[in-house]
């Protein structure tokens, strides 16, 4: 059974993606109406609709299924935070004082458009109304208020000292220092990127209504994914520029950022990806297979995907 739980042969993925994201975007679209002050709703409004992966929210949505929750709308005010909270993070990340950058998703970054004060306001609006949208528990999400407290606790959880922000302060220091070894690496990654993933999952199992201990196996499935997302990420800033450079090395290991390819090379941080993605499917080996199959095609999609 573990290893029919790591191939289910009939899920139509595609279709699960397409469907889960077009949900998590209406919700998204109805959770920020364009109301007053305009200038702050449309800035929020073009940085969360701006056409990400929501592989968040499909985390929460297919981790609260698996614990035996089959109505989307449950969980999907915890998806949302988890979209929420990335947007605010890679508005603020794009600022001038962070990564200065004019591009995100191919379009210039929210401070390009409305001005560096609205973008820091919209992201810290995005953080409030994360939170809101998780604590009111309104009768269309029918969450009981206990699942609720336990969920808001995760997610202030991997916002601050002990996520986003402290990964971010860390990668900060570490711009342009030569000597950044594995573990302060693994640490950046941890924070920044897997935290929230691991937030998504483990909100998703718990107002799911998903035991302990179904709740601690998929924050250890989310561990290994949000690792995984990193790590593939860095072999995509090498392959993908290398492509495009049509050259072996790309501008991964030109610039001062470290990544595992640079630490690891190539092929040993491939090997770490397909040892995170088996871990992490391991995880679900206790799970009805069929039941297990979003989570195990996610984690394929993150080892594999080319974006
Ligand atoms: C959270 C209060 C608070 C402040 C933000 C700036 C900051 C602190 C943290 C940086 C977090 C950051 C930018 C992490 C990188 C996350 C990451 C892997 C982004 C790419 O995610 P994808 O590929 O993007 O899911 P799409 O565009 O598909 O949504």
């Amino acid at each position: 059974p573990a290893a029919s739980a790591q191939q289910p042969k009939t899920f139509d993925f595609k279709a699960y993606m397409a469907e889960k994201a077009s949900a998590v975007n209406a919700a998204l679209d109805a959770a920020v109406p364009m109301t007053y002050p305009e200038k702050l709703h449309e800035a929020m409004r073009y940085s969360l609709l701006a056409g990400g992966k929501r592989v968040r929210p499909m985390l929460c949505l297919a981790a609260a299924s698996l614990v035996g929750c089959d109505d989307d709308e449950i969980p999907i005010a915890s998806a949302c935070a988890t979209e929420m909270i990335h947007t605010m993070s890679l508005i603020h990340d794009d600022l001038p004082c962070m990564d200065d950058d004019d591009l995100r998703r191919g379009v210039p970054t929210n401070h390009r458009v409305y001005g560096e004060d609205v973008a820091i306001l919209a992201g810290d609006a995005l953080l409030a109304l994360a939170f809101h949208h998780v604590a009111d528990a309104t009768p269309a999400n029918r969450v009981p208020a206990s699942r609720t407290l336990r969920a808001v606790v995760e997610l202030s959880r991997c916002v601050g000292t002990e996520g986003l922000v402290a990964g971010q302060v860390v990668d900060l220091e570490m711009t342009g220092n030569e000597k950044v070894g594995i573990e302060k690496l693994e640490y950046i990654h941890l924070h920044k990127t897997a935290a929230l993933l691991e937030a998504a999952v483990v909100m998703g199992a718990i107002v799911g209504g998903g035991t302990d201990a179904q709740v601690e196996k998929l924050r250890k499935y989310a561990r290994c994914v949000g690792l995984l997302f990193q790590v593939v990420d860095d072999i995509l800033d090498v392959t993908k520029s290398s492509e495009e450079l049509g050259k072996t090395a790309g501008k991964d290991l030109a610039t001062d950022k470290t990544t595992y390819p640079k630490l690891l090379g190539l092929d040993k941080s491939k090997e770490f990806a397909e040892e995170l993605n088996a871990d992490a499917k391991l995880q679900l080996a206790d799970f009805d297979p069929d039941k297990a199959a979003p989570l195990i095609f996610l984690s394929n999609y993150i080892a594999y995907r080319q974006n």
